[in-house]
């Protein structure tokens, strides 16, 4: 057994607390090694004739990536506490793996050799609000979803999709628009909406704000806002907003009043600045987004902004009831400031959802003290990857998404915001050169992912574009022009995630067969007594797939056409077209 692959460490993914009784302990062993592995374990505090007292339990193995495999297991300590350590067996050798290191027996004498969780505090477990779990988010890019109420056109709107968006073209989006066509969403059958910037800002994305308590008139009024808010939640449509707290604007009054006055300004430490006076060019001496002059980043260590900004947080929420909050560029923000922000808005609405803005991997603010999830991009690039655009084969594609997966614990990937693109990255058809059947794949995958998934407006009615601002195009309200075939797609997964808990985040994902021959993907997810059954071919030729062995004798339900029928004969073969799929509810 390669010692050097063996790894665990508490309190982190590998070990912690799922719900208020149980703790989840994973294990990582090098890929093919180890045959069985059992976790040793006890109360700290139990003892019998100078013998600490120890328990054994098999572990099972939860999934491979590229050059580990991972073994998990769940236990509820009686007195919440426990000590514990590994067994690990190949054909020959057993091995025993403590924080100490590696021994021949388990010690007996000292339970300081062995690993720690040291009591299970509810107070720190991570908790997301339920809701979530059953939510299927759309974004919604408000410049570019409808134009309602003409008025309020800011200078040189164009005509609604009369030419490409540039980085600077306005189209008129607004709240009435969307009230408009709020009972397309519900047909479409989403229940959560998440909103890029609302706020009073100069730009078409908003991401530059001048006035965090003001909506930015070319949207609409509070009223107008309020309206839209209340008419979502009773269509059973919950409302998230983009709270862009890592920079301000440029007119901004506090970055004005520093520009104006300098150092004798009273905003001066709100920002980060290096030196006076201000510079924008040819780099800022200020600290920024990026490299971007217009975007002067905060100094939320301050007190007065950190007073500020969480003010606008609960504002909106106590004012007009979101539901929760999405986080701008969230990892470039202290980690202390997030920690406050939590208490914050959960005093007031202990039900909403914080959402982190992070592309990379995140476990550090997902340990229940910050974010209830981020914006899932590992899921998302593990999906172009292989469906998209082809650089990966089936096997590596299923080892992307199991490490994706045992890189947090399992209560923050029931409810991880996975996407397939947004209005930071090129459409889903544009990356997959216009092949439908493939961006169909790409949905049945997301749509039963653990987790909830986002779906970017327009991807749902075959909308293409490029990166930023091509993937902002106005969206398409004309029927003839929507690819209604896709969106009747979405709708049917939705509408089958909402059905059957083991399709949507409860179910507990499990591949079953990869063949990069073939390129197919089989995989299961299941929840309590329900298992269905994936099979996915990504290959333009056809897939005669056979069922595993295990499904013989079981009654199977193709959720797709309703047909029921009994795996009884000795081997069932079925032939998938190019990129066709199969789902198959199996009956106990
Ligand atoms: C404009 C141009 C872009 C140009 C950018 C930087 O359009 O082509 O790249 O300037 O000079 C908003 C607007 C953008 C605008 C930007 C600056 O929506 O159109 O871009 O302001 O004016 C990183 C960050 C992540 C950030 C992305 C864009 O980590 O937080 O970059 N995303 C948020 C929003 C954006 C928003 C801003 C931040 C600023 O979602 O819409 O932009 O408020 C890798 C890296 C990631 C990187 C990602 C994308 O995977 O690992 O860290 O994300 O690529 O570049």
């Amino acid at each position: 057994m390669l010692k050097e692959a063996i790894y665990h460490r508490p309190k982190d993914n590998f070990a912690y607390a799922y719900d208020d009784k149980t703790l989840h302990i994973r294990l990582r062993t090098k890929k093919d090694d180890v045959k069985k592995v059992y976790l040793i374990y006890g109360d700290p505090y139990i003892w019998e004739n100078g013998e600490w007292q120890t328990e054994k339990k098999e572990m099972r193995k939860s999934g491979s990536d590229d050059l580990f495999d991972y073994w998990f297991t769940a236990i509820i300590p009686p007195y919440r506490r426990l000590r514990y350590g590994f067994e690990l067996h190949d054909e020959n050798d057993m091995l025993i793996y403590t924080e100490k290191g590696f021994y021949d027996e388990a010690p007996k004498d000292d339970t300081a050799y062995y690993f720690c969780f040291p009591f299970l505090n509810k107070i720190d477990v991570f908790k997301a609000p339920e809701w979530v779990k059953d939510t299927v988010w759309y974004q919604i890019f408000p410049e570019r979803f409808a134009n309602g109420n003409e008025k309020l056109n800011p200078k040189g709107t164009l005509s609604w999709g009369s030419a490409d968006p540039t980085p600077t073209s306005f189209f008129g989006g607004d709240f009435e628009g969307i009230i408009q066509h709020l009972d397309y969403l519900v047909e479409l059958g989403i229940n959560g909406i998440y909103f890029t910037p609302i706020f009073k800002a100069p730009s078409n994305h908003k991401y530059d704000t001048i006035d965090y308590f003001e909506i930015d008139p070319q949207f609409g009024d509070k009223q107008t806002f309020k309206r839209l808010v209340d008419l979502c939640h009773e269509k059973g449509i919950r409302v998230m907003l983009d709270a862009v707290f890592n920079h301000s604007g440029y007119y901004f009054a506090p970055f004005q009043d520093v520009l104006k006055n300098g150092e004798k300004s009273k905003y001066k430490d709100w920002f980060h600045i290096r030196e006076f006076p201000l510079q924008t060019k040819p780099i800022p001496n200020y600290d920024t987004f990026a490299f971007v002059g217009e975007m002067p980043k905060l100094n939320t260590e301050n007190p007065e902004v950190k007073k500020y900004l969480l003010d606008v947080a609960t504002y909106w929420i106590r004012e007009f009831d979101i539901d929760g909050w999405r986080l701008d560029v969230a990892n470039e923000v202290d980690h202390q400031f997030w920690r406050e922000f939590r208490q914050a808005v959960k005093a007031i609405k202990p039900d909403v959802y914080i959402l982190g803005e992070i592309w990379h991997d995140s476990m550090p603010w997902l340990r229940g003290d910050q974010f209830d999830a981020v914006m899932n991009y590992p899921f998302t690039n593990g999906a172009l990857r292989y469906f998209a655009k082809g650089e990966v084969k089936a096997s590596q594609f299923a080892n992307i998404i199991t490490n994706v997966l045992h890189s947090y614990p399992n209560n923050v990937n029931e409810v991880a915001f996975n996407l397939l693109g947004s209005h930071d990255t090129p459409r889903i058809l544009t990356i997959c050169n216009g092949n439908k059947e493939k961006v169909k794949l790409m949905f049945l995958f997301q749509l039963s992912f653990t987790g909830t998934p986002c779906i970017y407006y327009g991807d749902e009615i075959g909308m293409t574009g490029g990166q930023d601002p091509g993937c902002r195009k106005c969206m398409i309200w004309d029927e003839d022009k929507q690819d209604r075939d896709l969106f009747a797609h979405v709708q049917k997964l939705i509408s089958l995630r909402k059905t059957y808990k083991a399709f949507g985040n409860r179910g507990e994902l499990r591949f079953i067969e990869t063949n990069d021959e073939t390129n197919h993907i089989a995989y299961t997810k299941t929840y309590e007594d329900e298992t269905i059954l994936f099979v996915l071919n990504n290959s333009n030729q056809e897939l005669e797939w056979t069922l595993p062995l295990h499904l013989k004798g079981k009654l199977l339900t193709n959720l797709w056409t309703n047909e029921q029928f009994a795996a009884d004969t000795n081997e069932i073969k079925t032939t998938l077209s190019p990129y066709g799929f199969l789902i198959y509810k199996v009956e106990k």
